[in-house]
């Protein structure tokens, strides 16, 4: 028996999934496939089948789920969940499909397509066992169709435009209704013209809590954040989603470093972040700073203890959603991360000539009077996000990179990147700490003459004078 309910937990139908008809049919499933000793490959089937479907499709629905006390709601940095209603026991949820004037970042705007007055920042929160209702109603001016993606439904609710319904067309509202037979981290968007639509940002994270959770499952702070990819051009008011790749704005929850809001924690909380992939082309492996952290599920599911790794990086794959959990021990300022490099950019800088290298010599002179505001940059690298601050830019863009940091120098990111500030002492979630003041001694500055002659280091400097110049 005991056997019988955990198997029932990683199913996700908790103890109450005892009471009611769900048990009843899988009871009768029970009696199909083991006897008193099933067979060793009886046995691997009955694991799958337990495991790796969504059980029965007519369930009978529990009741809709209590935030505060069936569930800690999630934290969606720079977004929020939806709010619900109970109408006879259905959690009615109306989702608003429509073209918002969004800000990637205060000097940057586009007008995108989102949910409820957000891009890529509407979530929606909901409990395994209840039944959920779905508006959608449609502001854009053209036709589509929401896809629930990663969920156990009836085929007809499944959204898949022209194939599982008929278009949700300008002005409609469609209704949606199903009973949650999973929990997870799952996602919504567009499945109509998807490249154009879900370009524009119509993609959200939907996050269903266990009925009856572990008491591993319980965190101190569970964010959930979106991440995509956009080209904006220089000068330009909409996405341009015909673009295939060199997308030149990255984000998270539809906003850019440093407009992402910081993932704000107490020392030696236990955190869950909810990594979500709805972009057009590009996997992100997102990386953590300071510690360590177990990939404890995927979209198909929770991950056993035993099949959990550590890692720093989590590859998180188009249509793809990973938990991510760890212990906040190390108080500080810990960057949090897409390691592909150009994915750390904002604007503009995927189209400069490469300069590196390169000795300009009097080009600068010789081209002012065909370019007055002419200047050669890139020689030494990219590092311009200052610069930006002081030179004319294009209309609608923002600085290549970048942020004047608690040193007065700047840090040179921009795009998917957000920081998790790890505090002693912290009064409140919902206020900035600011910079993290480190302890005298423990930060790495300029080594004094005197360290360089104590530890026998020489210093060229002919070498330097050469790299300098
Ligand atoms: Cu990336």
């Amino acid at each position: 028996m005991q056997d019988k309910i955990s198997r029932r937990r990683m199913l996700g139908i908790g103890v109450t999934g005892l009471v009611g008809g769900f048990v009843l049919n899988q009871s009768q499933a029970d009696g199909q496939s083991s006897g008193a000793t099933a067979p060793a490959a009886g046995e691997r089937r009955e694991y799958w089948e337990k495991s790796y479907t969504g059980g029965p499709v007519e369930v009978k629905p529990l009741a809709p789920g209590v935030p505060g006390r069936d569930y800690a709601p999630v934290v969606v940095p720079n977004g929020a969940p939806l709010p619900f209603k109970i109408v006879g026991g259905v959690k009615v949820i109306h989702l608003v499909a429509e073209e918002i004037d969004h800000a990637f970042d205060p000097g940057l705007r586009a007008k995108c397509w989102g949910f409820n007055g957000r891009v890529n920042g509407t979530v929606i929160e909901a409990v395994e066992g209840e039944r959920v209702r779905i508006y959608v109603t449609n502001r854009l001016p053209v036709a589509t169709s929401i896809h629930w993606h990663g969920f156990y439904l009836p085929n007809g609710m499944d959204g898949v435009g022209g194939l599982t319904q008929p278009y949700n067309k300008p002005g409609e509202t469609a209704k949606y209704e199903w009973t949650l037979r999973q929990h997870g981290t799952l996602m919504y968007h567009s499945h109509h013209d998807e490249m154009t639509q879900m370009g524009m940002g119509m993609i959200g994270m939907f996050i269903v809590h266990p009925r009856n959770p572990a008491p591993e499952y319980r965190v101190d702070r569970d964010f959930a954040l979106l991440l995509s990819e956009w080209t904006v051009e220089a000068g330009t008011a909409r996405p341009n989603t015909l673009k295939m790749n060199d997308f030149n704005i990255l984000t998270i929850n539809g906003k850019v470093f440093p407009s992402t809001a910081p993932l704000v924690c107490k020392r030696n909380d236990k955190i869950r972040i909810r990594l979500g992939n709805l972009g057009a082309m590009d996997h992100h492996p997102m990386h953590i700073h300071g510690h360590h952290f177990r990939i404890t599920a995927t979209d198909g599911g929770d991950i056993p203890l035993s099949a959990q790794w550590p890692e720093s990086t989590v590859l998180v794959g188009v249509g793809q959603t990973r938990n991510i959990e760890f212990i906040s021990d190390a108080p500080g300022d810990w960057a949090f991360h897409c390691h592909m490099t150009h994915h750390v950019m904002n604007q503009m800088g995927h189209q400069f000539t490469n300069m590196v290298g390169v000795k300009p010599g009097d080009l600068d002179d010789k081209m002012r009077p065909l370019l007055p505001a002419y200047m050669t940059m890139g020689q030494t690298g990219m590092d311009m996000g200052r610069m930006a601050e002081t030179m004319p830019m294009p209309r609608n863009t923002i600085a290549m990179k970048g942020l004047s940091g608690p040193f007065g120098d700047y840090i040179s990111m921009g795009g998917m990147m957000t920081v998790i500030k790890v505090r002693d002492g912290l009064k409140s979630y919902f206020e900035d700490p600011g910079w993290y003041q480190h302890p005298a001694g423990t930060v790495a500055t300029k080594a004094s003459d005197t360290e360089l002659a104590r530890d026998g280091i020489e210093v060229v400097t002919d070498s330097k004078a050469a790299a300098d110049r």
